[in-house]
C-alpha cells in the first residue's frame, strides 16, 4: 500500500501545480476532521503501441491493481478500462485512449510524429504517468487535433498527467448529496460543469457524479504560451446493490461521457467531440 500511497502523491502534486491549482482550495475546502477519500483518478492517451492504455496500465498492474471494468465511447472514439486494487483505501484507476485510427489521415499523421517523439526509455519508469508532455508542440498543431477531438487536443497539450482527482462524498459528514456540494462550490465561485445536467447519474445507475470545469492554465507551446483548459475536480457519490451490500464500484458510461467534457473549451454548451 506504500506504493500506492506514493504514487498518487506524486500524481496529486502534478496535478494540482500543473492542471488544476483550484484543487488545493476546493479540497481544503471539502476537508473535515478526516482526510478526504479520493474515490479516483482519471488519465487519457493514444491508442498507439507506445504510449497505449496497457502501458498506462502497466504501473498500476505493478503495485496490485486489477482490470475491474471496460467502456465504450462511440461518439468520442474512445476506449477505456477501469481498475481496482485489493486494498479497499486504494483510489479506482479509470484509463482511457483515444481511437487514432478512426480520424482523418492528416490527424494520424500528426498523432503519430508526437508520439514518436517519447522516448520508449521514458516509457519505462512510473514516474512518466506524471511527466506532462514528452514531445514538441505549436499552437497551430494543439488546434488542428482540438478541432477533430478536443481529448486529442487536451492531451497533446498537456501529456501525461491525472486530468482529475474525485472527493468520495460517502466518505463526508458534512455533505451527502452531489447537488449540496455544487451548490457550495458555486458560493465559493468555482464552476459546475453542466454537461448532460450538473449532477450525472442517479441512485438507480448507483452512481451520481459532478465535475467543476477544468481550470484555465498557462501551457508553453514552441511558439508560444497560450491558456487552455487544464485540469478538474469531481464528486462522486456510490450506492449499494442492495442494503447495506457494497457499493457499485464501476463508472456509467452515459455519465463519464459527459465528464470527459469538463476539459473541453465550451464545456458547458455540450458537444459531441
Ligand atoms: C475521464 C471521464 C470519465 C468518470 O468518472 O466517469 C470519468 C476523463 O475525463 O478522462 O472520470
Ligand atoms: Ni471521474
Amino acid at each position: 500500500m506504500e506504493r500506492v500511497v506514493q504514487l498518487f502523491d506524486d500524481l496529486w502534486q502534478d496535478y494540482v501545480q500543473r492542471l488544476c491549482p483550484s484543487a488545493q482550495a476546493i479540497h481544503d475546502l471539502l476537508t473535515e476532521e478526516e482526510p478526504l477519500f479520493n474515490d479516483h483518478i482519471a488519465l487519457r492517451t493514444f491508442n498507439l503501441p507506445k504510449v497505449g492504455l496497457d502501458r498506462l496500465a502497466a504501473p498500476f498492474i505493478a503495485i496490485g491493481y486489477q482490470p475491474a471494468g471496460r467502456y465504450h465511447f462511440e461518439g468520442k472514439k474512445l476506449y477505456a478500462e477501469h481498475f481496482e486494487h485489493p486494498n479497499p483505501l486504494a483510489p479506482k484507476v479509470f484509463i482511457s485512449e483515444l481511437m487514432v485510427g478512426q480520424f482523418s489521415s492528416l490527424f494520424q499523421e500528426t498523432v503519430r510524429e508526437l508520439i514518436d517523439q517519447v522516448p520508449e526509455q521514458a516509457m519505462r519508469d512510473p514516474s512518466f504517468l506524471y511527466g506532462g508532455r514528452r514531445w514538441d508542440l505549436d499552437f497551430a498543431t494543439y488546434e488542428l487535433l482540438a478541432a477533430e477531438s478536443n481529448y486529442a487536443g487536451w492531451l497533446a497539450a498537456h501529456g501525461f498527467g491525472a486530468n482529475h482527482f474525485t472527493v468520495s462524498l460517502n466518505h463526508l459528514e458534512q455533505f451527502t448529496e452531489v447537488a449540496e456540494v455544487n451548490h457550495l462550490l458555486r458560493h465559493n465561485g468555482f464552476a459546475i460543469n453542466t454537461a448532460g445536467g450538473e449532477v450525472k447519474g442517479s441512485p438507480a445507475v448507483l452512481l451520481e457524479q459532478s465535475a467543476t470545469l477544468a481550470d484555465q492554465v498557462e501551457v508553453g507551446f514552441t511558439d508560444g504560451v497560450h491558456t487552455i483548459p487544464g485540469g478538474f475536480y469531481e464528486f462522486a457519490k456510490r450506492y449499494p446493490f442492495e442494503d447495506d451490500g457494497p457499493l457499485f464500484s464501476g463508472f456509467v458510461e452515459a455519465s463519464a461521457d459527459k465528464i470527459f467534457e469538463s476539459t473541453d473549451a465550451k464545456a458547458d454548451e455540450g458537444s459531441d467531440k
